[in-house]
């Protein structure tokens, strides 16, 4: 066996056992002891903050010892998580110490880099800006926390006049986003975590909750070691943790969900068990204009819904999905079924999809029209990849259409009080929207003169370098662009550093203050506890010190109507502090001063927050967050439903009070099944599917540095069906080619490995830099979220001849 063919084979079955680890215990995540019931005369200092990765957003007591953080324990104060881990948030605190953290602002010098004083850094990119305003671009991240992505939307949409901002969950959870638009008239779920203890049913839709979302997994598995029942039904396009877990496992071709959701609509009609007081109280239908489709679509009757649907019999929907007949039945029967409680859950699988705003919507109306919503346990469960995509993208609205508070830059209104809570001149915002991701990294990796309009790009807390779809497309070419500027703010060298002209080191997690907001509605709150590593900086400091040194340079937009610096924020005796200083930035709470401005925002679209100290004290708070008649706080669990949600109208049962109809009612939505961007072939035969893994957060750029975790998952690999692997004559370990139209990636093959794919299926995890699989996805997306799909191309795979397979 050769040296990478045995080593492979080693760490898969580290990978195996580590797995299991993480799984005793509580089914999915780790136990521990809370550090709160330590004795006095520890010298560890505790304190709160939600875990540095997933959307799920559990709290972790972050212990600090001379400067250090040198104990994490889960939070058994915390609701999301309740003392318990995933085997990533137990190592948390190592991501801090990888040894080769960026400590000093580093200058591109040819093929190399000089360090440069901060002060030079900041005039650099701030001269870079004044000289072409329009042509700068900032790309952010869901891993922003919502002080730092408030900062960079009012810096972009109110200094610059400039809409080119847009974060990495656009890759992520913009689907869900437009399927909420178009379904409740707005964004994020109506339901929270608690619909997982009380579900009888549990439906995954193309998604990986026992890997991706560990610990939420957990309560819905602990459930029934406890002697509940929870039926778990798994619909995948390969089998996988959660398989392990679920009762049924109804393998769907790629894209076949659509057709299922439809195929259930269409059960509900024919065994007219649709449930006709939620059908005639609380919904209209809709469907796409047949030219020109807007997120709006247009109004359709009930009749016409029933004779669109009627085409989507269980046959013909087993052709499209691949289900059985018998399971879309049993599918239909169950959701025809008003005593069960159902919950939906759905991540990537539903979101990275060219039908993406389509299969969101199309889940919400299985539900509308089974009227499985409005109770614990019924309802379609959004969930978020990233620990603030919701907080700070979906909320402070960070994307390049979007104001914060629901607010567009299209409409003049939202424009207008957007200008007067910033206290701006009129005008200031620009009403067109800037620049989508996969529109942003085409314009900056195209030639000025053939057009490409962006020369000037910021990256903050996101490696588009490594998880940009088609990165031939989209981002290898900068290399050969000598007039155009990367600029990237990371803690760590990088897929994407590694093109940067200039990179800033920053501060992370605990090393500054933050709020983010989970899956589930939850804003939360932590303080600086330790120092960054040399002169690593806050993400938020960087923004303000580049506006003020374009204030200094005299940018009109810098300045609010009364000539103020936009970002001024004042001591308590109403003192300017110059915070754009880094060594005055700690002397008042920067996040504190820009959440309260930002919190006017919020009750526009009833998102209502609390002030800050509310989340100071509470281990998150969901909203809409409103004040009670004796002074205190109360948070919302179960929005639009009248026995919960303070804003729907007294004595109704249901109220979508944001429904684009303006009559209170959510929409069913007709969508015909299209078939996928790209299908295989008989020259790229096989379809490749991506993802993440338990132990690695995305690009693998922190978890890597932790060499537990590191060691657990040391290398991507490629999942292949013993049937494709033997007609191809390719063994276990060996290294093979995984080739698109767009690029190839070298993998070692893994048989029979953690996930199965079902035969001429293939599953590559994108968190190792060394191979890089989004040379090989590709980059077409959903025509209204502008999402790329992750999880369908057509490849193939080649053998490496055998000399080199040998080296
Ligand atoms: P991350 O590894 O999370 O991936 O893609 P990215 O956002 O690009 O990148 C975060 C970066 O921020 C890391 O480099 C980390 O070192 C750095 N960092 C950490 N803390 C801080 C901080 O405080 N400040 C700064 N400045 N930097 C910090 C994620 C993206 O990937 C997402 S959200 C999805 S859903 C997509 N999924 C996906 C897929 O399913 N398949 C494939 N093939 N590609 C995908 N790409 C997308
Ligand atoms: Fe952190 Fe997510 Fe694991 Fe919770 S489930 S510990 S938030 S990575
Ligand atoms: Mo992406 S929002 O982290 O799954």
């Amino acid at each position: 066996m050769d040296n990478t063919r045995r080593a492979f084979m080693k760490q898969a079955a580290m990978a195996a056992a580590t797995a299991a680890a993480a799984r005793s215990g509580s089914a999915f995540a780790l136990p521990v002891v809370d550090p709160t019931d330590n004795d006095a005369s520890s010298t560890i200092h505790w304190n709160k903050a939600p875990c540095r990765f997933c959307g799920t957003g559990c709290h972790v007591q972050v212990g600090v010892e001379e400067g250090r953080v040198v104990a994490v324990a889960g939070d058994k104060h915390a609701d999301v998580n309740k003392g318990l881990l995933c085997v990533k948030g137990y190592h948390v605190g190592g991501i801090l110490y990888g040894k080769d953290r960026l400590t000093k602002p580093l200058l591109r010098d040819g093929d190399s880099y000089k360090e440069i004083a901060w002060d030079e850094a900041i005039d650099i990119v701030a001269k870079r800006i004044m000289k072409s305003p329009n042509t700068f671009a900032f790309y952010g991240s869901g891993q922003w926390t919502i002080p730092e992505g408030y900062a960079a939307q009012k810096f972009m949409k109110g200094g610059l006049s400039n809409n080119h901002i847009d974060p990495n969950a656009r890759l992520c959870m913009a689907s869900a986003v437009t399927g909420f638009l178009a379904t409740y008239g707005v964004d994020e779920p109506a339901g929270c975590y608690a619909d997982l203890d009380e579900c009888d049913v549990l439906i995954t839709w193309g998604n990986n909750p026992a890997e991706m979302h560990p610990v939420l997994f957990s309560r819905v598995i602990d459930r029934r070691s406890q002697g509940e029942k929870v039926r778990l039904i798994d619909i995948g396009t390969r089998r996988t943790r959660t398989t392990d877990a679920a009762n049924d496992f109804l393998l769907m071709k790629p894209h076949g969900d659509v057709a299922i959701a439809l195929g259930i609509m269409h059960l509900l009609i024919e065994n007219g068990t649709y449930d006709k007081k939620f059908v005639e109280n609380f919904v209209n239908f809709r469907a796409p204009e047949p030219e020109n489709p807007t997120l709006q679509g247009e109004a359709i009757s009930f009749d016409e819904y029933k004779k669109r649907i009627a085409k989507y019999t269980p046959e013909h929907v087993s052709e499209l999905s691949g289900l059985s007949v018998e399971q879309i039945r049993m599918l239909g029967e169950l959701f025809g079924d008003p005593k069960l409680k159902i919950t939906s859950l759905w991540c990537m699988g539903m979101n990275q999809h060219t039908m993406g705003t389509a299969i969101n919507s199309l889940v919400h109306g299985v539900h509308f029209l089974s009227g499985h919503f409005g109770k614990p346990g019924d309802s379609p469960t959004s969930l978020t990849g990233q620990p603030s995509a919701c907080g700070t993208v979906r909320e402070v609205g960070t994307l390049s259409h979007a104001l914060p508070g629901g607010r567009v830059v299209a409409k003049e209104e939202h424009r207008a009080q957007a200008e007067e809570i910033w206290n701006m001149p009129s005008g200031r915002i620009n009403a067109t929207a800037g620049h989508h991701t996969v529109k942003m990294f085409d314009q900056f990796t195209k030639p000025t003169d053939e057009g490409g309009d962006i020369d000037t790009l910021f990256v903050q807390v996101t490696n588009p370098g490594q998880t940009l779809p088609n990165l031939n497309l989209l981002f290898n070419d900068k290399a050969n662009l000598k007039d155009k500027f990367l600029i990237v703010s990371d803690v760590y060298p990088t897929a994407t550093t590694q093109l940067a002209d200039l990179i800033l080191p920053a501060a992370m997690w605990v090393e500054k203050n933050g709020m983010v907001g989970n899956s589930e509605r939850r804003t939360q709150q932590w303080f600086k506890m330790v120092d960054p590593p040399g002169e690593a900086r806050d993400d938020c400091w960087q923004t303000i010190a580049i506006a003020h040194r374009l204030f200094e340079l005299g940018h009109e937009g810098m300045k609010d109507k009364d000539g103020k610096f936009i970002f001024a924020v004042y001591d308590d005796d109403g003192e300017e502090v110059p915070v754009w200083q880094w060594k005055h930035y700690y002397d008042v709470n920067v996040d504190k001063a820009l959440f309260e401005e930002y919190r006017k925002f919020t009750v526009m679209k009833h998102k209502n927050l609390a002030p800050y100290e509310e989340y100071v004290k509470a281990r998150g708070l969901r909203w809409p967050v409103v004040q009670q008649a004796d002074g205190s706080w109360r948070e919302t669990m179960f929005r639009f439903a009248g026995f919960d949600d303070p804003f729907v109208a007294e004595g109704k049962e249901i109220d979508f009070y944001h429904s684009v109809t303006g009559d209170g009612r959510g929409q069913v939505w007709f969508h015909d099944y299209q078939p996928p961007p790209e299908v295989p072939d008989d020259e790229y035969p096989l379809w490749l599917c991506t993802g993440r893994v338990l132990e690695h957060w995305h690009s693998g750029s922190m978890t890597r540095r932790v060499s537990q975790l590191n060691r657990a998952m040391p290398t991507a690999y490629i999942e292949v069906h013993p049937e494709d692997a033997s007609a191809l004559n390719i063994r276990q370990g060996e290294v093979v080619t995984v080739e698109s139209r767009r690029g190839t990636c070298d993998l070692p093959v893994w048989i029979n490995g953690r996930g199965q794919p079902p035969k001429g299926s293939i599953f590559v995890p994108f968190f190792d830099e060394t191979k890089l699989i989004n040379n090989v996805t590709l980059e077409a997306h959903d025509p209204f979220s502008k999402q790329p799909d992750y999880k369908k191309c057509a490849v193939r795979i080649r053998k490496q001849d055998a000399e080199v397979a040998k080296k």
